[in-house]
């Protein structure tokens, strides 16, 4: 019995990744039956003779878009342009990773389109907790590489570059990468399906990109996991506190301090009114 790593997985066959080498497996029947179905990511002990996937090892976390597990970090990127920056799109997708118990970084990338370099917003968004870098296909961008280890996922819109970060850091992995499409402003979906790339402290994780992200939470889950947020939101006064017009919130307080920008309070408050109370569940 060996161990490995899923690093994809197509139909019922996954690669494993072990000891430098891979090999494809398919699961044993008894999953399907209990309906358990091997993720990119996942920990597994296979027998190597039969090709079969034994047992899928505890994860230590689960990502349900797109589907992986185990991860230690992720990477969301976001293009300055084409497609266009929208700290909205960033936001709702920062609260929809934050209840997984993951360490994100923030990578800006295509700055060679922009002429001036977005300090203000790398400001803000470390204020909020999180690492940023600044991503250029134009220039070295070892510096990355040499802070990555463990199992790291770049998550974000397709179009962004996701899978040509990738391919600078580590250039065998050779991913496909395609230009944005004119007509619709975004990426054409290039990367159909989860990757990870071995590297020397782990494996790197290319998905593919997203046009829109559906946020299906209630307003009180927004009001926890709303970028930063868990920074101040046990000093509210009421501890359901919606950050609105409430009395003594930490929240509005930490505003007035400039420790969040206005800015993203306000695409807060709107994103808030687009969901229902999770009380409306109970009535
Ligand atoms: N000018 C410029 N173009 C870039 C940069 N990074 C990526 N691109 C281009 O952006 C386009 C999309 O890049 P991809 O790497 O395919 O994007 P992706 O995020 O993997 O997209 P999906 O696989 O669809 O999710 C390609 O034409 C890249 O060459 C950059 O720093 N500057
Ligand atoms: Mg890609
Ligand atoms: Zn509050």
């Amino acid at each position: 019995m060996i161990k490995g790593k899923i690093i994809s997985y197509l139909g019922d066959l996954g690669e494993i990744y072990y000891e430098k080498k891979s090999i494809f497996c398919t699961p044993k029947g008894l999953f399907k039956k209990i309906g358990i179905k091997p993720a990119v990511g996942d920990d597994v002990t296979f027998d190597e003779e039969k090709k079969v996937i034994l047992e899928i090892l505890p994860r230590k976390n689960y990502l349900l878009r797109p589907t992986l597990a185990n991860l230690d970090k992720a990477f969301v990127v976001s293009s300055l342009k084409e497609p266009d920056f929208s700290r909205e799109l960033l936001n709702i997708f920062l609260s929809f990773l934050a209840p997984y118990d993951l360490e994100i970084s923030l990578i800006f990338t295509k700055v060679d389109l922009v002429s001036d370099l977005p300090f203000e917003l790398i400001d803000d968004y470390k204020k909020l907790g999180y690492p940023c870098y600044l991503f250029s296909k134009y220039e070295d961008n070892q510096e990355l590489l040499s802070k990555l280890n463990g199992t790291i996922a770049f998550l974000g819109q397709t179009g962004v570059g996701k899978s040509t970060i990738i391919n600078q850091l580590i250039p065998s992995a050779k991913l496909e990468t395609s230009s944005i499409s004119k007509a619709l402003g975004r990426g054409k979906h290039t990367t159909t399906k989860n990757i990870l790339i071995p590297f020397e402290n782990g494996f790197l994780c290319d998905t593919p990109g997203f046009s829109s992200v559906e946020l299906s939470y209630f307003k009180e889950d927004l009001a926890r996991f709303y970028p930063g947020f868990k920074n101040y939101v046990q000093d509210c006064y009421f501890h359901d506190c919606l950050h609105g017009k409430e009395k003594n919130c930490a929240i509005i307080k930490a505003m007035n301090e400039g420790k969040i920008n206005p800015i993203d309070y306000e695409i807060y408050l709107k994103l808030l009114n687009g969901l229902p109370y999770r009380k409306d569940r109970f009535k």
